[in-house]
């Protein structure tokens, strides 16, 4: 492992390719770095210590906060503030954003951040996750960073990662030029680049998606589920479903699959965020050479009304998002 750069050496080898930049986003990934190995420690000895267990509180999703999530999203965001390296922070537990006044509001990065997605896991000692996204703001520097600075098509990121807390802890990132995995040597403290260059499989044999929905999904993607189920192939396929996004999505990228969580009647938006969960997950998918939607549109493309705003996803193998997306066009076509 000893010969492979670390993160750091990573990110000071491949500054380069960003033209005029003066560090700032090295430093922000480097801020991430520091603050994923803070919350991995915690996630780690989750079960040791009274820090389990849910506070009673109810986050802006109306869900039962964990402790673990809102310890994580303060070590992030004292992390990047201290740091002095962003000028806005959203995250989904906080219900605005935070502007973030160092440096005379003269930084230009505004950060995203699920972080602790599928925290309901901790309890059970399944693997959970951290998702960012990062976005250069659009209003003037000097400014106080405003609402659209935000709320940004997916396709202006200019960045985006997540940490997977598994069996190892590996960070995953991409600035735009392919898609680099870091596993952490936790004797060390350090990110060594073990999955250089991830690239998505075409097509793959493992789908992701919570079955108990199957009665309130649209027709298309019972049709393509029905398919899945049936397909004749060499490797059966098979239904992998953690109830963590980042866990399910970083399998699938290494073996080759589709994560769906597609609306129901229930849920018409879906139940995951754009902003902080989705957009950050498709663009990684986009550069590793996969491909994300909501069922017709591709999620970078969308255009994002509000800070918590949810979306139907199918992300994963080309092949596999192009076939669902054809049984749902095909169906609409008919019904
Ligand atoms: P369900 C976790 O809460 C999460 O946001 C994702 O990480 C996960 O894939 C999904 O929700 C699980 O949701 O409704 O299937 O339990």
């Amino acid at each position: 492992m000893s010969n492979k750069p670390t993160l750091g050496e990573f990110i000071i080898e491949n500054e380069k390719q960003f033209k005029y930049t003066s560090g700032e986003l090295s430093r922000l990934i480097n801020s991430i770095r520091l603050a994923s190995k803070i919350v991995n420690h915690e996630v780690k000895k989750a079960g040791l210590v009274d820090i389990i267990g849910a506070t009673g509180d109810v986050n802006i999703q109306g869900e039962e906060q964990q402790k673990l999530d809102i310890y994580a999203n303060e070590v992030f965001k004292k992390s990047l503030i201290n740091r002095d390296i962003i000028c806005g922070f959203a995250s989904e537990e906080e219900e605005n954003y935070i502007k973030i006044e160092g440096n005379n509001h003269n930084n230009k990065y505004v950060l995203l951040i699920d972080p602790l997605d599928g925290s309901s896991n901790i309890d059970v000692n399944v693997s959970v996750g951290t998702i960012f996204s990062i976005y250069r703001r659009t209003t003037p520097l000097g400014s106080k960073v405003k609402t659209e600075d935000f709320l940004q098509k997916g396709n202006k990121q200019v960045a985006a990662g997540y940490i997977v807390y598994g069996t190892s802890t590996m960070l995953v990132y991409t600035t735009g030029f392919g898609v680099n995995g870091f596993t952490l040597n936790p004797s060390l403290g350090t990110f060594y680049l073990s999955h250089p260059n991830i690239k998505f499989p075409t097509s793959g044999n493992i789908m992701s998606v919570n079955h108990c929905n199957f009665p309130y999904f649209q027709e298309g993607v019972k049709s393509y589920i029905k398919h899945f189920q049936t397909q004749k192939k060499e490797s059966p396929n098979v239904f992998r479903y953690i109830g963590s996004f980042v866990s399910d999505f970083h399998r699938n990228m290494l073996k080759g699959g589709i994560y769906m969580y597609p609306k129901t009647i229930q849920n018409p938006k879906g139940k995951l965020r754009l902003m902080y969960e989705c957009n950050p997950l498709a663009f990684i998918a986009e550069q590793a050479g996969g491909k994300a939607i909501n069922g017709s549109l591709r999620i970078l493309d969308i255009d994002p009304q509000s800070l918590h705003e949810r979306t139907p996803m199918f992300c994963g193998s080309a092949e596999m998002v192009d076939m669902v997306k054809e049984f749902i066009v095909s169906s609409e076509e008919i019904h």
